[in-house]
């Protein structure tokens, strides 16, 4: 009897143990996990775009670099080696990286510069991301050039939440300087001037037909008729907000920021630097040729900026042969909205819902209102008038909450937290503006010059946080896309003017918010976001206009270490580069 029960046990448990072992198989959760490994150079490399030839920087000779396409679940190690004269950096851009911040990649926040000569081998696991995402240069504005897709299909053993698309493509929105933008950066920092506005947008590198010298390299991305497909479409442009539409196509958004959404049609997508949408298009038109086209959102006032146009080709595989003797074969050209169309940027950023119910975080542990904009300093006495080009005589500048975020040079900020160096930064940033006053209204010329600090906010383990982000009309109003490493937020709601505390809470989407990286704060206006600080680190949250951030349109949170080794960042890789 006792025998039997026994065998009995065994059996069941051995039963158990295998099925539970087959589920895991099937599920591919231990069973098909990758390890991917890369060797990313960065070099000088000779490319041709307008009629000119000029060294860029490029990962491995490429432009735009390498994509590295993974599944949710595996484990990128890329080890990149500097084979040019600048410093680098390389960022996942909105990989979570828990408990990995040293991978991370900004320069000075969470790692040294790679110097000439030198390598540094980023580690880290994709868990729980699937769509769209991309890795740039996070150090000086390399990343003009520097910069790649990287796409994260489904967990091995699962697939879309939408029928599987028959052809998938990567769309890569850039920015293109007819000299070296490194110089365009340093001449802007000399003169404290606004920097010169890029010659060309790109898509995959290639300006299009509609530029000099550009009708040879145009990007072509094929389709059938009646078949679906999946665009990634990612805006890599530097400094620009960019409208993307194809003639005669409606885009049915399914993700951005690498999380899914709630489909919705649509003929026109936004998107500031550092966000990703992915959408399907059917092949449902006439075979022919379709522009695929980006140009400015430009919603500052009175700036400058790039007025072109950018163009793919959308190619139907059974289109008329083109470009026969006399016939013309000039695409169907695809309709965008003016540079300053705020209602299509806004309708657009509306339509976003996560495709069900989420956890958004109710009970609020830290309540930050932070206020984000662009400021002029006067002309220090001892700069001479050739260094104060800016409006009348002074300095570009930008804050949030009147601090101009200032980078350290002798320790990342990551490494000084770690190993407790004092004198770094410390740990002030205010939760709140230190002075009220109409944000978005005629605001007083003497309020327009913020203060130089290298101040984070500290964050407990575990804590909920919601961030205010609140434009201001200091030298102009303007949408900036705002972007935190290190975390996907809830945008639970946005609007024009000044944030009221006591009204605009009951439009707060506590529901099905989007869950994104990067958040386009409207101009003139304000968005809430919402995360759990449940990575510890030390993150920084910028605008992704680079011109912006290199004014000091930053903060850090460093989010403390919680209890026991899975709530503590790891220790530095051994390779990690110092100052
Ligand atoms: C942009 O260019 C178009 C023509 O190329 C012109 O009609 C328009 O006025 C320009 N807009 C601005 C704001 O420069
Ligand atoms: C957009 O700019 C044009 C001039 O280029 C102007 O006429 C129009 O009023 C502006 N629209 C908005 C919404 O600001
Ligand atoms: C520059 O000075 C002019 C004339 O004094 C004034 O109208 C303008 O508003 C000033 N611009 C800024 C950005 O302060
Ligand atoms: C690092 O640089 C800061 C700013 O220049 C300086 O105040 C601090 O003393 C330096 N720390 C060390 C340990 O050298
Ligand atoms: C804005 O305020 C300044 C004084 O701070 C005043 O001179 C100016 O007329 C005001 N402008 C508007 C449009 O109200
Ligand atoms: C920022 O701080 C400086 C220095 O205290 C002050 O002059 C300025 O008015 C402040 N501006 C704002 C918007 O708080
Ligand atoms: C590169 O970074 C190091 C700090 O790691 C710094 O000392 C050096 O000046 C930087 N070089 C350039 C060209 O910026
Ligand atoms: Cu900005």
């Amino acid at each position: 009897m006792g025998n039997l029960d026994m065998k009995t046990l065994l059996s069941n448990s051995v039963f158990l143990f295998i099925s539970c072992l087959l589920l895991l198989f099937a599920n591919g959760s231990l069973a098909n996990v990758k390890t991917h490994y890369h060797d990313f150079i960065v070099q000088a490399t000779p490319v041709k775009r307008l009629c000119k030839t000029h060294n860029i920087i490029t990962v491995n000779g490429m432009f735009p670099g390498p994509t590295l396409e993974i599944n949710n679940g595996d484990t990128l190690v890329i080890k990149v080696t500097n084979r040019a004269r600048y410093n680098v950096t390389i960022h996942w851009h909105g990989v979570r990286q828990m408990r990995t911040g040293w991978a991370d990649g900004p320069e000075f926040v969470t790692q040294c510069p790679i110097r000439p000569g030198s390598s540094y081998t980023y580690r880290f696991t994709i868990q729980g991301q699937e769509g769209t995402l991309w890795w740039h240069a996070h150090s000086s504005w390399l990343r003009a050039t520097v910069y790649g897709a990287l796409i994260i299909h489904p967990k091995h053993g699962s697939s879309y939440p939408f029928p599987t698309p028959r052809r998938q493509a990567t769309l890569l929105l850039g920015e293109w300087w007819d000299g070296n933008p490194i110089d365009v950066v340093r001449r802007a920092t000399r003169t404290g001037a606004a920097p010169q506005v890029s010659d060309a947008y790109t898509i995959n590198g290639q300006p299009g037909d509609l530029y000099k010298c550009s009708s040879k390299g145009t990007t072509i991305i094929p389709i059938d008729s009646g078949e679906t497909n999946l665009l990634r479409v990612v805006n890599s442009a530097l400094n620009q907000e960019l409208f993307f539409s194809i003639a005669n196509h409606k885009l049915t958004v399914v993700g951005a920021d690498a999380s899914y959404t709630k489909p919705f049609t649509t003929s026109v997508l936004m998107l500031g630097p550092g966000q990703t949408t992915d959408v399907l298009i059917s092949g449902d038109q006439p075979p022919n040729r379709y522009y695929m086209a980006a140009r400015a959102y430009q919603s500052a006032q009175n700036a400058p900026f790039g007025n072109t146009t950018t163009t793919a080709i959308l190619e139907y595989k059974s289109a008329p042969c083109p470009a026969k003797k006399g016939i013309s074969s000039t695409p169907i050209m695809a309709s965008l909205p003016a540079f300053n169309d705020t209602n299509t940027a806004t309708t657009f950023s509306r339509s976003f819902r996560s495709p069900r119910r989420v956890e958004v975080p109710t009970e609020i542990d830290e309540n930050l209102f932070f206020t984000i904009g662009l400021g002029l300093n006067n002309c220090p006495k001892n700069f001479k008038p050739s260094r104060c080009q800016g409006p009348n005589g002074t300095r570009f500048t930008s804050s949030m909450n009147n601090v101009s975020f200032v980078l350290p040079s002798n320790f990342s900020l990551l490494q000084a937290h770690y190993q407790g160096i004092p004198g770094v930064f410390t740990t002030d940033f205010p939760p709140n503006p230190p002075l009220k006053f109409d944000y978005t209204g005629n605001v007083s010329r003497s309020l327009f010059q913020p203060v130089p600090g290298t101040k984070l906010y500290k964050l407990k383990y575990g804590s909920t946080v919601q961030i205010v982000l609140q434009d201001t009309s200091i030298v102009t109003p303007e949408n900036h896309p705002i972007h935190l490493h290190g975390y996907d937020f809830y945008i639970i709601a946005e609007g024009f003017g000044n944030f009221n505390p006591r009204k605009d809470p009951a439009k707060f989407n506590l529901i099905d918010p989007p869950l994104r990286n990067t958040v386009a704060v409207p101009v003139n206006g304000w968005a809430v976001i919402r995360f759990v600080a449940d990575n510890p680190g030390v993150w920084i949250m910028h605008c992704h206009l680079d011109v912006h951030i290199t004014w000091g349109l930053a903060m850090a949170f460093l989010v403390e270490n919680g209890v026991g080794e899975l709530q503590s960042i790891e220790a530095p890789p051994p390779d990690l580069p110092i100052c």
